[in-house]
């Protein structure tokens, strides 16, 4: 292994206590702080049994009222919960995805945004009957995007991209009739249900909570992915790096935060800019480093390279290094806290989006007409800020890890091609995975992906859940927070593969891969849809026949909560490390960890206890495994 080693989450801790350090002189706030005087939680919030979607509430669920006023009882009001958690994930993610499309809608051949890859276009363009011959490109473009934004608000028919599902998982949808129509028609059929005196029968919240996830994962969050790839070139592998030592306390450091990558995109493309890079020297910087933070990161590590300063819960700490000039967001996952705590230092809390405004920022408002210019504003004033640092408070903890990114499912084809043989005919299909794991040269897959929590120890669940299936030659595919704990501590860096065991470090061998694969941002999870579909297709079987389950063993936030339920709704069992706050309800529980199971073939799976967590997954890889007989 050389010199090679993971970075511990213990050493993660030294250099996040290093940093609150600096934070108590200068009287910052840090959520280490915050999460103490939150907690113990409210039971009834923690149990999903708080009602207060009318104004004759809260209602309360207890042994002694067991009944709201309008009479829900327990169950309802979880179900009534849970469908409004996965109803503003999947508004999230869409509205994302929406602004992708215009940001498409937009793209110039002599404006900000361009087409970087028009094969993906045309190949998108064709998949939903536009017709490609003779039409120049931008003209394709603004077609495909429009046609797309239809899809948000249709009067009639279903979603375009459910096409991409084997039949026998399309038929499943239509029979238990969670086949996603407009994409904010299931978004407000999900509010609209749980109002005040609509729904409050679990099986019926839970079907349309399952329809509502899946008009994101095969909806909105497949939009956000694919035209990103379009806009700003589909991923392939490529090399980066990983914690906070990737900050330079010789440079101007820029740190982008959110989702969009419309923005991102454009603070990298000036970062670049030699007049800008020369005005920085111009004020004493080496030069200009760009880092991410969540998704937004995750997006632009994928596609140029961008070293990822850290995950959700290391938001603060890029500032708390004191050596921050600019902290720029966009949308979703961005702590309100990072107001105050930049005015400790001398940091810009720059805000861009009218969706995520926040006190004590600096709004520079973004938009797909003024990008070049208001990104250039940015890099900028970050560049003029450079000489308002404080030495004294400046210390970026030496802490990095190398790792390879970018594998979509383009790429992944065709780095696995090289694995199991040479035959021209299995070139651009998942076949050469499939024989891996018929084999069982690799036992299976995990998708690894959500956020981090403070209820579980940040990114220790991540790691320590990633090392053992590795070991047990599982593969893991890995997006999100999750994606960017693997790569802090060193599990993307292709040196990890001494970790596997004996088959899967031979498939990293050959096929020159990291042993957990990047595969992007949070709507990115539609991509790991999109390889298991293949998978179904090209091996015969149907998706929850595959030995394949889902993870998100920290995450928090709404979105995920969508995730859950389109991956569950595709067919894959969904190991959850966190309850959804349906605790209170033995129905819903009842309704998600099985009941499901009889429409889409998958449920849910909570377990608050790691080890148990990790040993019922391959628990599950092995089962699947024996029922096909492999
Ligand atoms: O969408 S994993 S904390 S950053 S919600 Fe947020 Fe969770 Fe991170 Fe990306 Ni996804
Ligand atoms: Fe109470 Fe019913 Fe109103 Fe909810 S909807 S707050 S349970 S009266």
């Amino acid at each position: 292994m050389g010199d090679f080693k993971l970075t511990t989450v213990e050493e993660f801790e030294a250099a996040t206590n290093r940093l609150l350090e600096t934070g108590a002189k200068v009287g910052a706030d840090a959520w280490q702080i915050r999460v103490k005087n939150q907690t113990p939680h409210c039971k009834f919030g923690e149990q999903g049994i708080c009602c207060r979607i009318c104004a004759m509430g809260p209602c309360r669920i207890t042994p002694k009222a067991p009944k709201g006023i309008c009479g829900c009882d327990a169950h309802g009001i979880v179900g009534r919960n849970y469908l409004k958690f996965t109803a503003g994930g999947a508004a999230t993610h869409s509205d994302h995805g929406r602004e992708i499309c215009h940001t498409l809608y937009a793209a110039d051949p002599n404006g900000a945004y361009k087409v970087k890859d028009p094969d993906k276009l045309i190949r998108i363009a064709k998949e939903w009957g536009i017709e490609t011959e003779n039409k120049d490109i931008y003209d394709l473009a603004h077609e495909v995007a429009e046609t797309a934004l239809l899809e948000y608000g249709k009067p009639f028919g279903t979603q375009r991209w459910i096409k991409r599902a084997p039949e026998h998982t399309q038929k499943l949808w239509k029979d238990a009739e969670i086949e996603p129509r407009a994409i904010d028609r299931e978004v407000a059929c999900a509010l609209h249900m749980s109002h005040m005196g609509c729904s409050s029968k679990p099986e019926a919240l839970v079907r349309q909570s399952l329809r509502t996830g899946l008009c994101d994962g095969w909806g909105g969050s497949m939009c956000g992915t694919e035209f990103s790839d379009v806009l700003f070139g589909t991923p392939k592998p490529i090399d980066t790096e990983a914690n906070l030592g990737v900050m330079n306390a010789d440079n101007v450091n820029i740190v982008v935060h959110g989702h969009d990558p419309s923005l991102s995109e454009m603070i990298c493309e000036y970062a670049d800019d030699p007049e800008l890079i020369a005005y920085a020297k111009s004020v004493g910087a080496k030069g200009i480093t760009v880092s991410g933070v969540c998704c937004t990161s995750n997006e632009v590590a994928m596609r140029r390279g961008i070293p990822m300063a850290g995950n959700f819960l290391q938001q603060e700490n890029v500032v708390l290094t004191g050596a921050c000039e600019a902290i720029v967001v966009d949308v979703q996952c961005i702590f309100p806290a990072l107001g105050p705590l930049s005015k400790c230092f001398h940091t810009k809390f720059i805000t861009t989006s009218p969706i995520a405004q926040m006190p004590d920022s600096e709004y520079i408002r973004f938009s797909v007409g003024t990008a070049a210019e208001k990104a250039k504003q940015i890099v900028k004033l970050a560049c003029d800020n450079f000489q308002n640092r404080k030495p004294e408070l400046v210390y970026i903890p030496d802490m990095k890890q190398k790792s390879t990114v970018g594998y979509s499912v383009e790429a992944l084809v065709k780095v696995l091609d090289g694995v199991t043989n040479t035959q021209v005919d299995v070139t651009g299909t998942t076949k050469p995975l499939i024989e891996c794991i018929t084999s069982g040269v690799i036992r299976g897959a995990v998708a690894m992906v959500g956020c981090n929590n403070p209820k579980i120890r940040p990114d220790y669940a991540h790691i320590e859940l990633m090392k053992k299936l590795i070991a047990n030659d599982i593969v893991v595919v890995a997006s999100g927070c999750a994606a960017q704990a693997a790569a802090k501590a060193g599990l993307m860096d292709k040196r990890a593969k001494d970790l596997c065991g004996a088959g899967l470090k031979r498939v990293c061998e050959l096929a020159d891969i990291p042993p957990v694969l990047h595969m992007g941002s949070c709507v990115d999870i539609s991509r790991m849809m999109i390889l298991v579909a293949e998978l179904a297709k090209d091996s015969g079987l149907n998706i929850s026949q595959l030995p394949v389950v889902g993870c998100a063993p920290e995450w928090m936030s709404e979105k995920a909560v969508s995730i859950g339920n389109y991956v569950v709704a595709t067919g894959i069992d969904t190991f959850l490390g966190v309850d959804p706050y349906v605790a209170g309800s033995d129905q819903m529980a009842q309704w998600l960890t099985s009941g499901v199971r009889d429409w889409v073939e998958a449920a849910y799976t909570v377990e608050t206890d790691i080890e148990k967590l990790v040993d019922l997954m391959i628990e599950r890889i092995e089962e699947k495994r024996t029922a096909i007989g492999i």
